[in-house]
């Protein structure tokens, strides 16, 4: 049964178990939930680049930051359907559209955005948008028009968030992901690792995910992608190790939800993908552009699936669990239970107990 009660303790508990009992509980939990073999396939699209207002310190978008992205006006319609398409033909379930806002103003482009969703959910995909803050009757359009997943991430703890972003606060964040809770959209919510925070505040961003009732259908790990202009352009990067254990812990406080391995990919080998898939994530951003950033080759990520075994999930097929995972709750024994075969009336053990018998 999904928790709604985690304590920064217990999380950080299971964030420093012995490497080799945080996979097998998160791998154990993953299956009971999902198909361990299919793996949700989401295309990103910057329908609107640069010159945001916000200041958080890890965006390149970021207007007041010097970097060498390149800003545009909002694509077109048109512009956005020949991307979904193209996305659709590479295996993508799932288009979402990011534009570099602090909120969401109804007006012209508004309209345009909605328009975009009604269009993308018409080629039978998931159509996800991140805007940044809207309001219920924002949220509410964005449901009629067929939005699927809204993105909005608490990105840290809401003590090192502070530290991070000082144009908008935590509160502002829970609302906007309450407001779209109002509605039937999904909510996808998040955050990043690798901007210098402590494992208190992994932690503590993951209580505030995990307490959130209901829990975020979707949950994107981002590893920092460090910019050069950005006030962290020169922060250390993450290693494999400690996405797998927040791919792991994430899993672990949360069963139910699609665990995505965000930005950060080009930097994880196919050996460290396949641990993070391994340990519950269950879901990519394809294409060889994150937002502004490079992502893994679209043909790369297919032979990665292929070497794996690893399916594209299809566009609404949520929570698919396959025959071979049986609901058998013995198949996935917690930790510190002792095995099937060597409790006490178990077959193998009743022949080990009459082997030593016949011994003495
Ligand atoms: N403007 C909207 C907002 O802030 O909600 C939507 C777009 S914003 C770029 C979406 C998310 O991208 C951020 O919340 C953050 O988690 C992630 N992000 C941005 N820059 C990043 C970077 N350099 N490395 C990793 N993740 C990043
Ligand atoms: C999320 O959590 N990660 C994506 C998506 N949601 C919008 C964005 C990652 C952006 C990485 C930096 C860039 O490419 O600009
Ligand atoms: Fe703007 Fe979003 Fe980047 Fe913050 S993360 S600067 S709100 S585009």
């Amino acid at each position: 049964m999904t928790r709604h009660d985690w304590t920064k303790e217990e999380i950080l508990e299971i964030y420093n178990k012995p490497m080799m009992e945080l996979l097998y509980e998160a791998a154990t939990i993953h299956r009971k939930h999902h198909d361990p073999n299919k793996v949700q396939v989401s295309t990103l699209l910057s329908i609107k680049t640069g010159g945001c207002p916000e200041d958080c310190g890890y965006c390149p978008q970021a207007a007041r930051y010097h970097t060498d992205i390149e800003g545009n006006d909002l694509m077109s319609v048109s512009q956005v359907k020949a991307q979904a398409l193209r996305a659709k033909s590479g295996g993508s379930s799932r288009v979402c559209m990011g534009a570099a806002w602090r909120n969401v103003k109804d007006g012209e482009e508004f309209d345009n955005v909605l328009e975009m969703v009604r269009t993308i959910n018409k080629l039978d995909m998931e159509v996800c948008c991140t805007l940044g803050m809207v309001t219920e009757n924002q949220a509410q359009r964005l449901a009629e028009a067929g939005l699927y997943a809204y993105n909005h991430n608490l990105d840290s703890s809401e003590e090192y968030y502070k530290e991070v972003i000082s144009t908008r606060g935590y509160q502002d964040r829970l609302d906007t992901i309450g407001n779209v809770r109002k509605t039937n959209v999904t909510v996808c919510s998040g955050g990043i690792i690798g901007m210098g925070e402590s494992l208190e505040d992994r932690a503590g961003m993951l209580v505030a995910l995990a307490t959130l009732n209901p829990q975020p259908e979707s949950t994107p790990i981002n590893a920092l992608v460090p910019v050069e202009g950005t006030p962290l352009e020169e922060q250390q990067k993450v290693s494999i190790w400690e996405m797998l254990r927040m791919v792991a812990t994430t899993r672990i406080v949360m069963p139910e939800t699609q665990v995505r391995l965000s930005a950060g990919r080009t930097d994880m080998s196919r050996e460290g993908q396949a641990m993070c898939f391994f340990a519950g994530a269950n879901s990519i951003f394809a294409g060889d552009k994150l937002l502004t950033t490079p992502n893994p080759d679209v043909n790369e990520d297919m032979e990665m699936f292929k070497l794996l075994g690893l399916e594209p999930q299809k566009a609404f097929e949520k929570k698919a669990k396959p025959e071979s995972v049986s609901a058998d709750e013995s198949q996935y024994k917690p930790l510190g239970e002792k095995p099937k075969w060597s409790r006490p009336g178990h077959k193998i053990e009743r022949n080990l107990e009459a082997k030593a018998k016949s011994k003495a």
